[in-house]
């Protein structure tokens, strides 16, 4: 429709920090912001990730996509990571591109299915509509990556917080980053 045509338009990604040119604001989370998102309560101003959102008007199929960069670190335990959601429109799908770093993609559906994926430089994940996504850092460096979705999904947190998050967490194993389960998730 001739009065929805946008101007195309382009941006430079820095995939070692996530940074767009040009500039966009980014959206920060602290331990302070997701003291309930871990198996057990954590506070603190330490950055954990930023998302950079490149906006388009969420109408008409428009398409979405941000960089998030997720700090490397760990609180009681378990890695780094972000909130977590069920897309608010729940059949919208989302890829995940990885840029840098080394990382884990937690997926769940409303049934309590789970698959955990691996997240790096070059990595594409598929997250079909109806599953909830959430990215862990389990590296030394802050994990980047570029991510797509139709405009008006929209992100629930609230049904990741009423099942106490995931069925799993990510913490450190002997051998490494290991899936166990979350001993506070309630299948809702
Ligand atoms: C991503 C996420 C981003 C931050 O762009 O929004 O990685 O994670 P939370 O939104 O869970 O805090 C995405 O999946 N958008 O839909
Ligand atoms: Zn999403």
């Amino acid at each position: 429709m001739k009065d929805t045509l946008l101007v195309p338009f382009s941006f430079a990604i820095d995939t070692v920090n996530g940074t767009l040119a040009p500039e966009r604001p980014p959206v920060q989370r602290r331990l302070d912001d997701m003291k309930t998102a871990y198996a057990q309560e954590t506070s603190g101003d330490d950055l954990v990730y930023e998302v950079r959102q490149i906006d388009v008007p969420t109408t008409n199929s428009n398409l979405l996509s941000s960089t998030t960069t997720l700090y490397p670190g760990k609180t009681n335990g378990e890695y780094y990571m972000t909130k977590g959601h069920f897309h608010q429109k729940r059949d919208r799908a989302e890829v995940y591109i990885g840029l840098s770093g080394e990382g884990r993609l937690l997926m769940s559906s409303e049934s309590g299915e789970v698959v955990v994926e691996e997240m790096r430089a070059g990595s594409v994940n598929y997250v079909p509509g109806g599953w909830a996504h959430r990215s862990v850092n389990v590296g030394e460096e802050p994990l980047v990556f570029y991510a797509v979705y139709i405009a008006d999904a929209g992100q629930d947190y609230l049904a990741i917080e009423h099942q106490g998050g995931f069925p799993v967490i990510i913490v450190e194993g002997e051998n490494g980053p290991e899936a166990v389960p979350n001993p506070r998730f309630q299948q809702a």
